[in-house]
């Protein structure tokens, strides 16, 4: 529509933000869906940190542990004063462990798309770290964005855990990685995080969980678009729904429409069946020789890997090829 009709039918433009553009492209697809990075407000980046406590959600806490265990040996692959940059940051728990046991890591560069959590986080990490140069970047990580320029003589380091991978779709994932490969450059080493595939009663409490945390984080975006969109959308209408997608190894996230209504956002109106969803994520789960094909065809090679006693995570060590 041109800006006449618009003005003419007293429809508000749509403010010029990629969020804007993204909620009302996904909101108009069928079926509905929503880009699971809106979910870290400061809000959201909060009650994500509420879920990785949470007693079924096991990724971090399992991770954590290889973490723990391994640092010393996944800090003797790094090269000497390297930078290392971490692919959304959140709270800087895991690079902490890094920190404790790599004198090779010279600058540490951040990059994450909840500003507030970013400034909090590199200031305390300044206190605790002071002879690290920490560089902190905000950005949405999926794009291409800039490293600082303080970094670009040193060998760069990727980390990525979290298996922060699981939100792309297999495409995305492996354009991820050959983007991080370029940006990070030949020879460069990336540890990322993948939760592997494992029993369905295990997934689907982890996404489900009984305190019903989970069920707020999906439901905070509403909240969100109500905030910054002008949206009209009720919480009470809606409820939280995850179930793991065997044939395609990933859990689903919905927010279910519990009746027929419609709703607005930035004044463009969008109805809802009765029981429609909105499909907010998607976590895939990766075994270790599927995830090995998707970082080979994207360029890089093991290194090395690790997991728990139990298999339901996996570190991992590529290389870049120089
Ligand atoms: C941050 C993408 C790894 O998929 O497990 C947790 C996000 N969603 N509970 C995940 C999430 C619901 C999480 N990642």
């Amino acid at each position: 529509m041109n800006v006449q009709a618009r003005i003419a039918r007293r429809e508000p433009a749509i403010p010029d933000t990629q969020f804007a553009r993204d909620v009302l492209a996904g909101l108009a697809a069928r079926p509905k869906r929503l880009p699971p990075k809106y979910f870290y407000d400061e809000a959201g980046s909060r009650l994500f940190e509420q879920i990785t406590e949470l007693p079924e959600y096991y990724p971090t806490r399992t991770e954590l542990g290889i973490l723990t265990a391994r640092a010393p040996e996944i800090a003797r692959l790094l090269p000497a004063d390297t930078a290392l940059i971490e692919f959304g940051s959140g709270s800087f728990r895991k690079v902490r462990i890094l920190l404790d046991v790599a004198p090779a890591i010279a600058a540490y560069v951040p990059v994450d798309i909840s500003s507030e959590m970013l400034g909090e986080e590199t200031a305390e990490l300044r206190r605790d770290y002071p002879r690290l140069a920490v560089l902190p970047v905000t950005a949405d990580f999926t794009q291409p964005f800039r490293l600082p320029p303080a970094v670009a003589r040193l060998p760069h380091t990727g980390f990525f855990p979290g298996s922060t991978i699981g939100n792309f779709e297999p495409h995305d994932a492996s354009a991820f990685l050959r983007h991080a490969g370029r940006m990070l450059g030949a020879g460069s080493i990336l540890i990322i995080g993948i939760d592997l595939v494992k029993d369905t009663k295990v997934l689907n409490s982890a996404y489900e969980d009984a305190a019903g945390v989970t069920a707020k984080f999906n439901l905070n975006l509403l909240t969100r678009i109500n905030r910054e969109l002008e949206g009209t959308f009720e919480l009470e209408n809606f409820s939280h729904q995850a179930f793991y997608n065997t044939e395609r190894r990933r859990v689903e996230m919905h927010l279910v429409s519990r009746k027929r209504l419609s709703v607005t956002v930035c004044g463009r109106r969008i109805d809802f069946r009765v029981g429609e969803t909105i499909h907010t994520e998607s976590s895939y789960k990766y075994t270790v020789d599927s995830f090995l094909a998707l970082a080979r065809g994207s360029g890089w090679s093991p290194l090395a890997a690790w997991s728990d006693p139990q298999g339901y995570f996996s570190v991992q060590a590529l290389k870049m090829a120089r």
